[in-house]
């Protein structure tokens, strides 16, 4: 069953494991030796920022990146990879302190509308047609700082502008509640959808669901799938896991509630999912304990959790399933699903 599914990762997913209140214990890799670590850990598609693939991209011309793009492009088609998708960083730079699209001040909202478009070139030259948008600080940290209603307006404007500046890509928002903004204003699936059909091109805009950011919003990974399949939005995927309201721990997959992460490939594998050649990704971030020789295997790991549920998913008996939803046995469902979780 191996090989039905291709996986994908961000180079940001091998880091060094500095977090806000230590600084880094492990040596950065260099963006090549990363890019020879994705076949070895049964890896197909690259995941980037933009300046991922292009570092220092503000204080480059635009044909500087686009030729450096591809110059990434090649590297990457010299180890058998593609690039999955590009995300803007919208979130470093000076510029977007109080949000990108949604700042206050106009001539920062213009920086992210111009970054967004030197983005999309680097989509162009890495070959990919699906960007990201994880819209970290559109929101507010006071209540009183921003209009919610004015902000819908200004990122519907921005997706526009990218719909109209390269009309082949699909663009998936990667909702998040919180962090690192107090509020923001794509927390759910269900806001990302919405915020589609107010768009030009309702069907180039869908999601990126992702496992910690569900449930740092209280709501069920599997279903906000099931909510992006039934609009036929589910572009990508984040798959980790999360131990409850916390940071963003960034999970290997399955590691704190395996019978979630089931639920997920079940959604998943049952409608389909990659036979359009989406990627299964992942945003997985090593403990900071780990050491440097083993700091990659939250990654093979994750990986293998989901090839594992695969088979948990096609193995569990579905006779007995709708034979007890027949019934209205949910506590003899429940046991079947754990029994088969738990091996027996
Ligand atoms: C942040 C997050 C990002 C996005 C891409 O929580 O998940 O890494 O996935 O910008
Ligand atoms: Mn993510």
């Amino acid at each position: 069953m191996a090989g039905e599914y291709r996986f994908s990762f961000g180079p940001w997913n091998i880091h060094e494991g500095a977090d806000p209140f230590g600084p880094r214990v492990r040596d950065s890799i260099e963006f090549g030796k990363k890019l020879k670590m994705y076949k070895e850990l049964g890896f197909d598609g690259v995941q980037f920022h933009d300046d991922d693939a292009v570092p220092d991209m503000d204080k480059l011309s635009p044909e500087q990146i686009v030729k450096k793009a591809k110059e990434v492009r090649k590297m990457l088609e010299g180890e058998g990879l593609a690039a999955e998708f590009v995300a803007p960083r919208l979130w470093e730079d000076a510029r977007t302190i109080d949000g990108a699209y949604t700042s206050n001040d106009p001539a920062c909202r213009e920086y992210a509308r111009e970054r967004s478009r030197r983005m999309l070139d680097i989509a162009e030259g890495l070959g990919t047609k699906l960007i990201v948008l994880w819209l970290a600080r559109e929101g507010t940290y006071v209540r009183e700082a921003k209009d919610s209603r004015v902000a819908v307006d200004q990122i519907v404007e921005a997706i526009n502008d990218m719909l109209a500046y390269n009309s082949e890509i699909k663009i998936a928002i990667e909702p998040k509640p919180n962090e690192p903004m107090d509020q923001a204003y794509i927390p759910t699936t269900g806001h990302a959808v919405a915020i589609s059909f107010l768009t030009n091109e309702p069907e180039r805009v869908g999601v990126n669901i992702e496992t910690a950011h569900v449930i740092l919003a209280g709501l069920d990974p599997s279903d906000e799938m099931g909510f992006a399949l039934a609009y036929d939005k589910l572009f990508t995927v984040h798959l980790n896991d999360q131990n409850g309201l916390k940071f963003d721990e960034d999970r290997t997959f399955g590691a704190v509630d395996l019978r979630r992460a089931f639920n997920q490939v079940r959604i998943l594998d049952q409608y389909d999912y990659g036979k359009k050649g989406e990627f299964v990704g992942l945003d997985v971030k090593a403990m900071r304990t780990q050491k440097q020789e083993v700091a990659t295997k939250h990654l093979a790991n994750s990986r293998a959790v989901f090839l594992r549920l695969v088979e948990l998913v096609r193995s569990l008996d579905k006779a007995k399933v709708e034979g007890l939803i027949e019934q209205r046995d949910y506590e003899e469902l429940d046991m079947l699903v754990l029994d088969h979780l738990m091996g027996k």
